[in-house]
């Protein structure tokens, strides 16, 4: 694992009176996170489901590190493309070009693509924004004075922007999992990068996804899909995620509440997401989630992709948090599966040695895609029709 003893100590500086208090949760964080279990390379049994261990532990925490999944080599060219994509990156929220004059990757995207924030802020937390969902503002320690006045948090529709992340999307061994969760017909949702860079990355408040299904009659743990987080730099207790385990099994949880009990913004219970480069989490999008600001010394990045059963968004009204509300029809859902269409061909022509993943849904209608300038095209703009429950 990564060695962040000395970001525990720079991180918890920040926090004025509560440093040792910070201290100590991040330090005891970390070592229960690495105490509980559920971590280990993904595992298929006979049948070709994940096998019942994992999926026995992530039912039971909400969570699980993949290890391992994505190789030196592929991550290389995610880091690559990630650094040319910085490069290319607006020079601040209201502008459209990079640092070099020239437009930036998202001049012309015409959905919502970069989410700012002052450094070391929290953005979402406190404000009606995504529903509302982030309903405590966190600590936002004071920023270096050298830091720029705005950073980016989030990175939408990132299919379109990196052929790395496109084909990362469609590993099979993923992919797989995703059927054996939400079966073999699973839909998509939203695709993103979260960008925490060392010292000015924002916060993401506690918060639990999912907008649509908390009352509904087939209320179960699974209904809001999953997130996989591919952790191109790593994960640790001062810069990843924090999630509570269990807690996408009780429906809505009032944050505020929790906050009191806890006695502070540090939730009892909770533990960091701690993951090596190349590990991959698959994360329940009803556990109750967040991450502090970023105030050490690692940069996390993680390249987010997430799926949902069929059931979950067919005929349902969406949520309106990724994309306009509108009833997702099968005809909305098929064209917004484009997304694993092209990334498998993507895959395949990279990895010709490799068994490529075959998605029932395009099997069963003959649907067939090739990954070529016109496909590129057709990417545009995709996450207007993210499935956003
Ligand atoms: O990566 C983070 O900091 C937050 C992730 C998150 O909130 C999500 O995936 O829903």
């Amino acid at each position: 694992m990564i060695d962040i003893t000395k970001s525990i100590k720079a991180c918890a500086a920040f926090y004025g009176k509560d440093a040792n208090a910070m201290e100590s949760y991040l330090k005891e964080g970390e070592k229960k996170a690495l105490e509980l279990g559920n971590r280990g390379p993904i595992i298929f049994d006979d049948d070709g489901n994940l096998c019942k261990k994992i999926r026995e532990s992530y039912s039971e925490n909400g969570f699980y590190i993949f290890e391992n999944v994505i190789d030196s080599n592929e991550l290389a060219d995610i880091k690559e493309d990630l650094e040319n994509l910085r490069a290319n990156f607006p020079t601040g929220p209201d502008s459209n070009l990079d640092a070099n004059g020239m437009p930036a990757f998202n001049a012309n995207s015409k959905s919502l693509t970069l989410l700012w924030s002052k450094p070391l802020g929290d953005p979402l937390g406190g404000t009606e924004l995504a529903n509302g969902r982030h309903q405590i503002k966190l600590f936002e320690p004071e920023a270096p004075v050298d830091a720029p006045s705005a950073v980016p948090v989030i990175l939408l529709g990132s299919l379109q922007f990196s052929d790395a992340c496109l084909r990362t999307y469609a590993h099979p061994k993923l992919l797989k999992v995703a059927e054996s969760i939400n079966g073999k017909d699973f839909a998509p949702f939203n695709e993103a990068l979260f960008i925490k860079e060392p010292g000015v990355g924002a916060a993401v408040s506690w918060h639990q996804d999912g907008v649509t299904h908390w009352n509904s009659d087939d209320f179960d743990e699974d209904i809001h899909g999953f997130n996989f987080m591919v952790q191109v730099y790593g994960s640790t207790a001062v810069n990843g995620v924090w999630v509570k385990p269990g807690t996408h099994k009780v429906g809505k949880i009032d944050i505020k509440k929790l906050v009191n009990e806890s006695g502070s913004e540090r939730l009892e219970g909770a533990v960091p997401i701690v993951c090596n480069p190349g590990d991959t989490v698959i994360c329940n999008r009803q556990l109750l989630h967040g991450s502090f600001p970023n105030c050490g010394y690692e940069k996390r990045i993680t390249v987010n992709f997430g799926f949902h059963k069929r059931s979950s968004v067919l005929g349902v009204s969406g949520g309106g948090v990724h994309s306009e509300a509108q009833v997702f029809d099968d005809e909305i859902i098929n064209r917004r599966s484009k997304s694993i269409g092209y990334a498998i061909e993507a895959r395949k022509a990279k990895y010709k040695d490799e068994e490529p993943y075959s998605y029932r849904p395009f099997k069963d209608k003959g649907k067939t895609y090739i990954w070529d300038s016109n496909a590129r095209q057709d990417l545009i703009d995709y996450n207007l029709e993210d499935l956003s429950i």
